[in-house]
């Protein structure tokens, strides 16, 4: 055996993993290049990553609850909530408190850490936001962490829902600039960013993130992670949604992704934002135990818990419990 050879050091040109190298400057060929890494070389990285920030055993887990399901006048191409859609979910009122603070203490009883309410709205009215900041107020209450997700949002209506405790707003920038308007006509990229700088003006922590598998390329996917990496301030929270092809909605016909390219985003938003909660979100119902373990290994940290998202099925607390047990990893209690 070669022992010289043994004892070089290994020199990783993507070898960052010091505490100190939180970047804001990533080039688009840079991310495509860490998407495009030898698979074993873009874990290594990404698990290193990972554990200089993170207890690798932790999961964060947050439940999610549709407050106001159907009837958006958006067009994501993507959605079930979309109006505009053929096939389209039944357009319901504005859940009462009373329910929602029931669904919250459910879902804390089964081992939520956050609980996140989201409405089919462009952007929310100001008599629903007063009751929206109820519902948070009573979530906090509960001792669970709160997110929201309503749609645009101002300056204003910003400050209003910190004031009632709100913790995260989930915005997501969903692709890149470039794919964006073959995907949503009804809102620009600069109307997104426009919302996520108010809620970080606010004092709110970001949750923003993407879906992957609605037909855009290696290009747009870099594009994406860049566009978040690069903000100002990291989001706190980064959902990877993998696309769930709902009958009726334009993409029902789009090409599957294979969860090996899915762990390549969710590694790739790792390395680039290595402080962030990573969150392996809609599409899980979709994946292996196999695969979920996988995207877990490319640094994934967090995930929705519970029978649905908004309006599509998500594994069952039963086999979540299980595959969690299976992998040796628990709940994470605190995350800021
Ligand atoms: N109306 C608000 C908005 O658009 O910001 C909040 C709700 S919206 C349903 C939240 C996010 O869910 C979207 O930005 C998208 O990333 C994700 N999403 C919606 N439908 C999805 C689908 N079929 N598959 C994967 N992710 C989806
Ligand atoms: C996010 O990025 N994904 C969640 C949450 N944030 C609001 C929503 C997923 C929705 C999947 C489709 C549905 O259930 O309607
Ligand atoms: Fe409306 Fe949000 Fe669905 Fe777009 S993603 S159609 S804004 S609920």
């Amino acid at each position: 055996m070669n022992t010289a050879l043994h004892a070089q050091p290994v020199t990783r040109s993507t070898d960052t993993t010091r505490k100190s190298e939180i970047r804001h400057d990533w080039t688009r060929d840079e991310v495509a290049a860490l998407l495009a890494l030898p698979f074993p070389e873009l874990m290594y990285t990404a698990q290193s990553l990972h554990r200089t920030y993170f207890d690798p055993n932790e999961v964060q887990i947050s439940t999610l609850l549709s407050i106001k399901t159907g009837g958006c006048p958006e067009d994501c191409a993507y959605c079930p909530q979309s109006a505009r859609h053929a096939e389209r979910q039944q357009a319901e009122r504005l859940m009462s408190i009373e329910k929602v603070l029931d669904e919250a203490k459910r879902a804390k009883d089964a081992g939520a850490g956050r609980f996140c309410m989201g409405a089919a709205w462009r952007s929310p009215k100001d008599h629903d936001l007063e009751t929206v900041c109820e519902m948070i107020r009573g979530v906090k209450s509960l001792g669970l962490e709160s997110c929201v997700t309503l749609g645009m949002l101002t300056a204003a209506q910003s400050a209003a829902l910190k004031e009632a405790g709100l913790d995260y707003y989930n915005h997501n920038l969903d692709t890149s600039e470039e794919f964006y308007s073959q995907i949503i006509s009804t809102r620009t990229y600069q109307d997104r960013l426009d919302t996520l700088e108010n809620v970080r003006e606010a004092g709110i922590h970001v949750c923003c993130g993407g879906i992957v598998g609605m037909g855009e390329d290696e290009n747009d996917r870099a594009g994406l992670i860049m566009t978040l990496a690069n903000l100002p301030q990291h989001p706190e929270s980064v959902p990877i949604n993998l696309l769930i092809r709902v009958a009726g909605t334009p993409l029902e016909n789009a090409a599957p992704i294979d969860p090996i390219t899915f762990a390549r985003v969710v590694a790739t938003a790792r390395i680039t934002m290595p402080a962030s909660h990573v969150r392996l979100a809609a599409g899980r119902e979709l994946l292996s135990d196999e695969a979920h373990a996988l995207v877990f290994m490319a640094g994934a940290n967090s995930i929705f818990c519970g029978d649905k998202l908004l309006t599509t099925p998500n594994p069952s607390e039963h086999r979540d419990r299980r595959l969690l047990a299976q992998l040796g990893m628990r709940p994470a209690t605190k995350t800021h």
